[in-house]
């Protein structure tokens, strides 16, 4: 795998580190590739019972990385087809994946990089970290399920601001506004998002994945289909291991070990 992503893989926890710092982590098409085996990674090895991403430097993320799409040298790139691609495909990886993603966005997180966040399921940012939708700066649009997020999350008015403006949202603000999970000091945050991630890796992964399922279908169902979903998750996690074994360790007054299954 290319060095663009650094991966390492202990106590069931997969550690994604974006790895172009000087380009403040920015996408050239081996990182989009590396990130991509990352993730797959995480769906097909049952060892992976938890993914952490980050990013390494002063940056999380600057999106496209704009040297590769210098008119000077390419008129006119088709760039629906990067994003049919590349960004897409890593999106609903990342969703898709049944098992928990925390974000650390340890400092600016800009155009995709910014989506790509937010795409996670626990995101914790530094708080010196900012988020900017800085698409329109360059007469784009929003992607990697930017537009769908912020309207969900924050609603019409919020997301159109910041998508029109492209203004820095502080992580303060993000967490406050429901966007990430919480704003950490800065020289906490890998020590915290590493202790939440270690901490789910141990969890009971059939059952983390069951609720990260039934979470995100919520937005597209009516509470009657929610409630008939909840019971189809809720019989399946039933017949797990876990749940019986956190059972007993309640009634046992011992902490649980869950196998993941
Ligand atoms: O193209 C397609 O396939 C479609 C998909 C698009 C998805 C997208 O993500 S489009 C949006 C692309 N990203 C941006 O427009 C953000 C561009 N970057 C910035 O606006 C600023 O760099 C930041 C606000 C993120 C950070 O500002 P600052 O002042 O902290 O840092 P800086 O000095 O601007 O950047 C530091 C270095 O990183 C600098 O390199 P240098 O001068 O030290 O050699 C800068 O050029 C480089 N860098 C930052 N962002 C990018 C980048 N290099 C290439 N591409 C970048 N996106």
């Amino acid at each position: 795998m290319s060095d663009t992503v650094k991966v390492e893989l202990a106590d069931g926890l997969l550690r994604l580190t974006l790895n172009r710092p000087d380009k403040l982590n920015a996408f050239n098409d081996a990182m989009h590739l590396a990130l991509r085996a990352g993730f797959q990674r995480a769906h097909d090895e049952s060892e992976v019972r938890a993914v952490l991403l980050t990013g390494a430097g002063r940056g999380f993320c600057a999106g496209q990385d704009l040297g590769d799409r210098d008119p000077r040298k390419e008129m006119a790139p088709d760039l629906g087809r990067t994003i049919e691609t590349f960004y897409n495909p890593l999106i609903r990886l990342i969703r898709s994946l049944d098992k928990p993603v925390i974000c650390a966005v340890n400092g600016v997180a800009a155009g995709a990089g910014a989506n790509i966040a937010i795409a996670c399921d626990i995101v914790l940012a530094a708080r010196s970290a900012k988020f900017i939708q800085a698409f329109s700066k360059i007469g784009l649009v929003p992607d990697s399920g930017g537009t769908w997020s912020l309207a969900q999350v924050l609603g019409e008015a919020r997301a159109k601001a910041l998508a029109l403006t492209a203004e820095p949202l502080t992580a303060e603000t993000a967490a406050s506004w429901g966007l990430i999970w919480r704003a950490v000091d800065d020289a906490e945050l890998m020590s915290e998002a590493e202790a939440l991630g270690r901490r789910l890796a141990a969890g009971p992964t059939f059952g983390l994945g069951l609720i990260k399922q039934a979470i995100q279908a919520a937005a597209g169902n009516t509470l009657d289909q929610q409630l008939d979903l909840e019971r189809d998750l809720q019989r399946q996690a039933g017949r797990s291991a876990d749940y019986a074994e956190g059972v007993l360790a309640f009634l046992d007054k011992r902490q649980p070990k869950f196998s993941g299954r």
